[in-house]
């Protein structure tokens, strides 16, 4: 084995299968053992997917252990999370305890997790396709980087997705290829596990070469590994061309079935179909059933010759889909059954399993188990010589400092139009926090506000692009030209590629060792649209701040398809990010600011706006002594006095109606309290955080709602009302047993103006009074 490290290709080859073996082996038996061995004490499944490990190891051995560079990033199909630990294993990277745990917790991960699991993870994957586009879409980021000077092209890696046919099937992988065509994409390999099953069955043979045409039209390079090194023999002998137009013209259900069925089974359906034709025979006739069979299923996705030849051969920076024909379950009794997803071995076939891998009884969890001294020495030593042994930890980004954001002067404001002023400020200034934003938006870049920053900064292309109209000197108010140093990445409309794109942006630090500060804006009703995207991001830990503008009911004319409901809900049930939705643009720039900072901390995470398009008249402060409480999640516009038996609490844009419903009732309530909510998610985390101190252990310290509410009377009423699902603020009431009458929307909106609007939907100063009087009729 020693010349596989002087470059012997075949003890190269020798080697990858040997390794390819030990990923079959572990990969199996980690999921076996989570299965079959471990103590189990809720009488649940544990799970794995041994056929979906199996389909790709020869794939990933190639890959990992041969064509990968440090550089090179990749988000590994999420069923074959056990292979992805395996590798670890063998690089001495993770433990044999982890994958004792497999699916335990603290465990190894079911799927691949950057902030969970302890092995190093480039991309978390779990929902199918998301994984797949995330890599393009790193690849753009990289691009940015590199043209922004913060990363050298010689480092320049590629991202690489190793993916399952039935990925092919989610739509944002058709979107995603969009988007990277118009943005010259480059740097980045999809491989395509093709075993042509997916969950529940064998997929259709209908798109058989219709994936070639779909990637070449976008750009792509489409290499396809069909046939493997012993088939290309067989067929080239005397009857070899019939077999390979029979394996051409075989449904993909047959061939699975043939393939769970095993060698007679090849042979009868063989001679039958084209038995008849010259040699056909006799060429069978050279291999026993279990020859049969193994040369009937050596696809290209399982040869390694075949693997690093292709791979090899790409030495370029085009974008390039491989196709790699395999068989799902690939040397497991698993081979081939269009159940075999979620199917495993049993204890007897794990039995017979190991023998034939020629694991000795005991040896099980050795990486090395079954080989001879000079064997398993030789492997470790390939191992531990391949390039991804080389791989750095991930590096630590320096910080962006953050200055204090000044507020946008105006006596009426809305804070769409303030957020689009902060920024602008921003983008003018001489800040280092200037050139670290990157802006991104679908498709609706300037009705969420973000043209000044894009006037200022420009849009990012590779290549220039003038903007036509500009020269042409047709006046706009929108500069759009295009230019490597531009700060701003349009995306077409979108959402999903939209919070993909946030995601890798908001990954630079880990990824590349350098600080962005992603702001992306959306309409925030189409936040949903993206919600799987986003999530994926947040659960990847990315940092970025999302912008959700404009906003509900206030959105008036744009009627009911326009007007969110439900985003504040989303605000506080989204792990990762950090809502808010503030009234004021003094507020705005002061959540601004603390976003920027939030975003770098090492405990911190995203953070989401929900603005307005609705101006209002803006307090005249008398000190900054609201800030720190606003930063907190809420602050008392108008005091309560102690012990009062009622407030208002209010989010957002309806700040006028509850303004001017305070002014009305507190005659006759005196001591009325005006609680600005400027974020219900950070009151409410920092509640439930509260009550669970209780049980972690924690000395319990009051929550920053007990601490608001604590100045009224125990027994008072709270009037609550956004422009927006009222649960997102009628929990407040549990914090202290408050009565609450809530006010919000939980129906469809519709076109009007605002006062038909908010009197339809209970939103005016009349419900918030009727509301208040309601509560003390109830007494
Ligand atoms: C968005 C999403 N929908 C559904 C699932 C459940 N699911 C997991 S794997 C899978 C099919 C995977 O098939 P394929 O990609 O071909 O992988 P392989 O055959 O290699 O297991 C499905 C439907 C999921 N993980 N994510
Ligand atoms: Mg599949």
């Amino acid at each position: 084995m020693s010349e596989v490290i002087t470059g012997n290709r075949a003890d190269l080859v020798e080697t990858l299968e040997a390794l390819e073996k030990r990923l079959l082996w572990l990969s199996a038996w980690t999921i076996h053992n989570a299965n079959h061995l471990r103590p189990k004490r809720d009488g649940l499944k544990v799970g794995g997917h041994q056929a979906s490990c199996a389909s790709m190891t020869a794939i990933t051995a190639a890959l990992y252990f041969h064509a990968l560079r440090p550089q090179d990033k990749v988000a590994v199909k999420p069923h074959a999370g056990p292979v992805l630990h395996a590798i670890h294993y063998l690089l001495g990277e993770q433990t044999r305890d982890n994958l004792e745990r497999f699916r335990g917790l603290g465990g190894a991960q079911s799927y691949p997790s950057r902030t969970k699991d302890t092995i190093p993870v480039d991309f978390s994957t779990g929902s199918v396709g998301l994984g797949v586009a995330v890599t393009a879409f790193s690849s753009l980021v990289q691009d940015y980087l590199v043209a922004h000077g913060q990363v050298q092209e010689e480092d320049a890696g590629r991202m690489i997705a190793l993916m399952g046919d039935a990925e092919l099937d989610e739509g944002n992988i058709y979107e995603c290829l969009i988007e990277g065509y118009k943005h010259d994409l480059r740097n980045c390999w999809w491989i395509v596990d093709y075993n042509r099953q997916s969950l529940d069955s064998t997929t259709a043979d209908r798109m058989f070469r219709r994936f070639d045409d779909i990637f070449e039209t976008c750009g792509w390079r489409v290499v396809t590994l069909k046939h493997g090194k012993l088939q290309r023999e067989a067929f080239r002998k005397p009857g070899g061309k019939a077999i390979e137009e029979w394996i051409e013209q075989c449904p993909n259900a047959d061939f699975a079935v043939l393939t769970y069925q095993g060698g007679a089974a090849w042979r009868e359906r063989l001679m039958a179909d084209i038995g008849r034709k010259a040699n056909v025979r006799k060429l069978l006739d050279n291999y026993d059933d279990d020859a049969l069979a193994a040369l009937m299923t050596n696809l290209g996705g399982h040869c390694i010759e075949s693997l690093i030849d292709a791979f090899d051969a790409c030495d370029d920076d085009r974008p390039t889909l491989f196709i790699a024909y395999t068989v799902k379950g690939h040397g497991l009794p698993l081979a081939g059954h269009k159940d075999n997803h979620s199917g495993m071995m049993n204890p007897p076939q794990m039995e017979q399993f190991r023998t034939g891998m020629g694991v000795p009884e005991g040896q099980e969890w050795e990486p090395w188990g079954g080989l001879g001294d000079n064997a398993a020495a030789a492997l470790e030593a390939f191992v531990k010589a391949s390039p991804i042994a080389r791989k750095p930890a991930e590096p630590v980004a320096p910080a962006v400092a953050v200055p204090a954001l000044a507020a946008p002067e105006g006596a009426e404001q809305s804070t769409q139009a303030a957020f689009g002023r902060i920024l602008l400020d921003i983008a003018k200034s001489g800040e280092e926090l200037a050139d670290r934003i990157v802006t991104t938006a679908p498709d609706v870049t300037q009705t969420t506000n973000l043209g000044g920053f894009v006037n200022q900064r420009g849009l990012f292309r590779r290549q220039e692009l003038a903007d036509v109209f500009q020269k042409a000197r047709i006046p706009s108010a929108q500069k759009w030209s295009a230019h490597a140093a531009g700060q701003h990445i349009e995306l077409g409309i979108a959402e999903s590629n939209f919070f993909i794109m946030l995601a890798s942006l908001g990954l630079s630090a880990p990824h590349f060792g350098t600080r962005l500060l992603p702001v992306g804006t959306v309409y925030d009703p189409f936040i949903a649209r993206g919600l799987d995207a986003l999530n994926y991001g947040c659960y990847q830990d990315a940092r970025f701040l999302l912008v959700g503008t404009p906003s509900g009911l206030t959105l008036a004319a744009e009627g009911g398809a326009h007007q969110s409901i439900n985003t504040p809900l989303i605000g506080m049930g989204q792990p990762g990010l950090t809502a808010f939705e503030p009234a004021f643009a003094d507020e705005l720039a002061l959540i601004m600011g603390w976003s920027f900072d939030h975003m770098q901390q090492d405990d911190g995470g995203s953070v989401y706006l929900r603005l307005s398009t609705r101006a209002i008249a803006q307090p005249v402060r008398e000190d900054g002594d609201w800030q720190a409480d606003a930063l907190k999640g809420g602050y008392w516009l108008r005091k309560p006095a102690s012990g009062a038996q009622a407030a208002i609490a209010f989010c957002g844009a309806v700040a006028p109606e509850a303004l001017s419903a305070w002014e009305q009732l507190a005659e006759d309530l005196p001591g009325l309290g005006l609680l600005n909510v400027t974020s219900p998610d950070l009151l409410h985390r920092g509640w439930s955080a509260r009550r669970a101190a209780r049980w972690t252990g924690k000395r319990p310290a009051r929550c920053h709602a007990e601490t608001l509410l604590g100045s009224l009377a125990p027994g008072a009423g709270l009037v609550t009302v956004l422009d927006g699902s009222p649960g997102a603020l009628s929990w407040l009431g549990g914090v202290r047993g408050m009565r609450v009458s809530p006010l919000g929307t939980d129906r469809f909106g519709q076109t009007g103006d605002l006062p038909d609007l908010h009197r339809a939907y209970r939103l005016d100063a009349d419900a918030i009074i009727d509301a208040a009087a309601e509560l003390f009729l109830e007494d």
